[in-house]
């Protein structure tokens, strides 16, 4: 026998879920899409981009891992909001184990890093919990030291990685360490796939993701993306009908821009990204829609799985 031959142990598959938490821009999509190794969920500069819960899957060694990327956590107001922190904590729940990232290049961490540790002590579940430091390409050594003594303080973690998600750094040891904390059992889904999410979904996900980047201020957080038709066609091709969502007239015409320019550029960048991922053509027609009562529709809520009453 080699060093090399596993023990009976480690021969023994594992599978678990692995939740993703922290406030708002911590770079948990952009860790979970590092991960698995391909882009499942959206990543944008702007807090709130994710606004469900989401799943990327991988193996790793034995183990398949199934992250569950979540809304940053804050103090909500909105309907929106609420329903999208219920969604958080009901990702959190149905985890084997729980990921919590920091943003470590932030002076402070966020109000809703101790709101999140607040709720995992008064919880008090026995599943491990790891701390993830990120960004630290952006932040001097020393300052990292000093926020991983106060948090590691204020809770008893059972690990602390220190990584950049954006970097790619630290990822190997932190999915050394997670895959064996999984519980034994076998694989939940098929070796190769990474994600659960329906495509027309994924479609408007990536739309809103375009729309996040290009327009600012409180425009991003007033509209919703829809796959209203998804045709297939003999040749493979598929036309793709989208509806984006707004509240007021004024955003419609930014959404338009002079001549419909904007959009267009949405939809070209949307239907390239689109189309690499399914590796096949794509006809994207988005049209561009005011309601103003869109946030507080439940049919909105109904296609992300969201709670409208949370
Ligand atoms: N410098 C640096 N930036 C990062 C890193 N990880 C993520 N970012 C950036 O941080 C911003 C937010 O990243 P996301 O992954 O969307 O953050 P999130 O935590 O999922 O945000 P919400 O979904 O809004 O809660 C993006 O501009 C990322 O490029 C990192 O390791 N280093
Ligand atoms: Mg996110």
């Amino acid at each position: 026998m080699t060093d090399k031959t596993p023990s009976p142990e480690s021969d023994q598959q594992r599978c678990g879920f692995v939740s993703v938490i922290g406030a708002p821009n911590a770079g948990k999509s952009t860790l979970m899409n590092a991960l698995v190794g391909s882009k499942v969920t959206i990543v944008s500069p702007k807090v709130q981009t994710t606004r469900t819960i989401v799943r990327g899957i991988m193996v790793h060694d034995n183990s398949q891992i199934i992250f569950v990327d979540t809304p940053g956590i804050f103090k909500a107001e909105k309907k929106l909001e609420k329903a999208m922190i219920t969604a958080a904590w009901e990702g959190e729940a149905e985890s084997d184990a729980v990921i919590v990232v920091v943003d470590a290049s932030r002076k402070k961490y966020h109000d809703g890093t101790r709101e999140i540790l607040q709720t995992l002590r008064d919880a008090n579940h026995k599943k491990p919990v790891i701390l993830v430091l990120n960004k630290i390409d952006a932040i001097q050594p020393e300052t990292l030291l000093a926020l991983s003594k106060e948090l590691n303080a204020e809770y008893a973690f059972d690990a602390t990685f220190m990584i950049s998600a954006l970097k790619e750094k630290g990822l190997d040891d932190l999915l050394d360490d997670i895959a064996n904390r999984l519980p034994q059992g076998p694989f939940h889904y098929p070796e190769d796939q990474m994600s659960d999410m329906p495509m027309r979904l994924l479609a408007a996900e990536i739309t809103r993701e375009k729309l996040f980047h290009r327009f600012h201020q409180e425009l991003p957080y007033n509209l919703t993306v829809e796959t209203e038709n998804w045709e297939e066609f003999d040749n493979g091709s598929a036309k793709v009908d989208q509806i984006v969502y707004v509240t007021k007239d004024g955003h419609r015409k930014i959404i338009l821009g002079k001549g419909g320019q904007a959009i267009k550029s949405v939809g070209i960048e949307a239907r390239k990204e689109l189309a690499d991922m399914l590796e096949r053509d794509i006809h994207l027609k988005i049209h561009v829609k005011v309601d103003p009562r869109w946030i507080d529709d439940p049919d909105r809520y109904r296609v992300w799985g969201l709670d409208h009453n949370a």
